[in-house]
C-alpha cells in the first residue's frame, strides 16, 4: 500500500458515528438505507452520536429507531477512521451483538435484510465494507484507515491486534 496521503496522526473524526452488526443462526441483519448518508446502500444499522451520548448508548439508540430491536450484550470491534473529500470525516465505531429482543420491522430509515454469512452483498455496499466486515464475522477487533474521493476509496489500512473496552 502507497503512504497515506493523510497525516493521521493529528487526523481527528469531525463526525462520529456508529454500526451494529447482529450475527444470529448464521445470519447477519444488514439494512437497506433510505435515507442518509449511504441512502440506496447495504449497511449495517447506525447513525451518528448525539451530544452526551457514548457510542454504545447511540448504536442502541439507532437500532432502536431504525429496525425496532434492541440487540443484546453488544461489544466494540472496530473503529473506521474516514477521511473524505465531500462530507465531514467521519469516526464510525462497529459493534457486534449475538442477540436482541424485538422483531426488526422496516422504518422510514431503513428496510431488514437477513443476510447469510457466505452472501454478503459487498457489490451493493460502501466499498471500505468488503476489508473489514469479515473481521466483524470472525470476531477480530480493528481499526481501518480510509481515504475516500466522494465515493471512491483512494486509500486504505487495516490493523488488527487492537483492543477495545467493551
Ligand atoms: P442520523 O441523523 O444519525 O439518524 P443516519 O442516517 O443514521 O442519520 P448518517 O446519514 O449521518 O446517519 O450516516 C452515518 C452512517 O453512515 C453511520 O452509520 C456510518 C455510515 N457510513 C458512513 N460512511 C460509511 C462508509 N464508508 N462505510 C460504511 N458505513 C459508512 O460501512
Amino acid at each position: 500500500m502507497a503512504d497515506s496521503p493523510i497525516d493521521w496522526t493529528t487526523w481527528r473524526g469531525e463526525m462520529l458515528a456508529t454500526l451494529m452488526f447482529v450475527v444470529r443462526g448464521g445470519q447477519v441483519l444488514l439494512i437497506g438505507k433510505k435515507r442518509g448518508l449511504g441512502a440506496g446502500k447495504i449497511n449495517g444499522p447506525g447513525g451518528k452520536i448525539d451530544p452526551g451520548e457514548t457510542a454504545l448508548e447511540a448504536v442502541v439508540r439507532e437500532c432502536q429507531e431504525e429496525l425496532h430491536i434492541t440487540p443484546l450484550a453488544p461489544r466494540k470491534l472496530g473503529e473506521l477512521w474516514f477521511s473524505m473529500s465531500t462530507c465531514p470525516d467521519i469516526l464510525c465505531h462497529v459493534f457486534r451483538a449475538d442477540d436482541f429482543t424485538g422483531t426488526p420491522t422496516e422504518t422510514d430509515e431503513a428496510t431488514p435484510l437477513w443476510t447469510p454469512l457466505d452472501a454478503i452483498p459487498y457489490d451493493r455496499m460502501w466499498a471500505d465494507d468488503r476489508e473489514w466486515l469479515p473481521l466483524v464475522l470472525d470476531n477480530t477487533p480493528f481499526r481501518g484507515r480510509f481515504v475516500f474521493e466522494d465515493e471512491t476509496m483512494r486509500w486504505h489500512a487495516i490493523e488488527t491486534g487492537v483492543a477495545y473496552e467493551c
